[in-house]
């Protein structure tokens, strides 16, 4: 009776890091990195196709970095984020060059 306790410890113990190897995984397939178009369109509060700075910091958890970003984001110093430059890959998106 003993050697069934161990093997279905040992099958379960093999499904759980398989499971945990899945769940690894999951997340890049599910949440692009970098920013999205819908995550424009939900921080665009009053739809008018830019980011103010205070639609862009509203909500984040450290204003101070957010105001950093933006000013970042915002490359022609409009005052506000377009979709193209809220899209726009920063820095450390640009693939590795050799
Ligand atoms: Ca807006
Ligand atoms: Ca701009």
């Amino acid at each position: 009776m003993k050697i069934t306790a161990v093997l279905f410890a040992l099958l379960a113990t093999a499904s759980l890091s398989f499971a945990a190897d899945e769940a690894a995984k999951k997340p890049e397939g599910d949440k692009p990195k970098g920013p999205t178009e819908a995550a424009f369109t939900k921080k665009d509060g009053n739809g008018d196709g830019k980011l103010t700075k205070e639609e862009f910091t509203k909500g984040a958890p450290d204003a101070a970095k957010a105001e950093k970003q933006f000013d970042r984001k915002d490359k022609d110093k409009s005052g506000d984020i377009s979709k193209e430059e809220f899209l726009a890959a920063g820095p450390k998106k640009e693939k590795e060059a050799k």
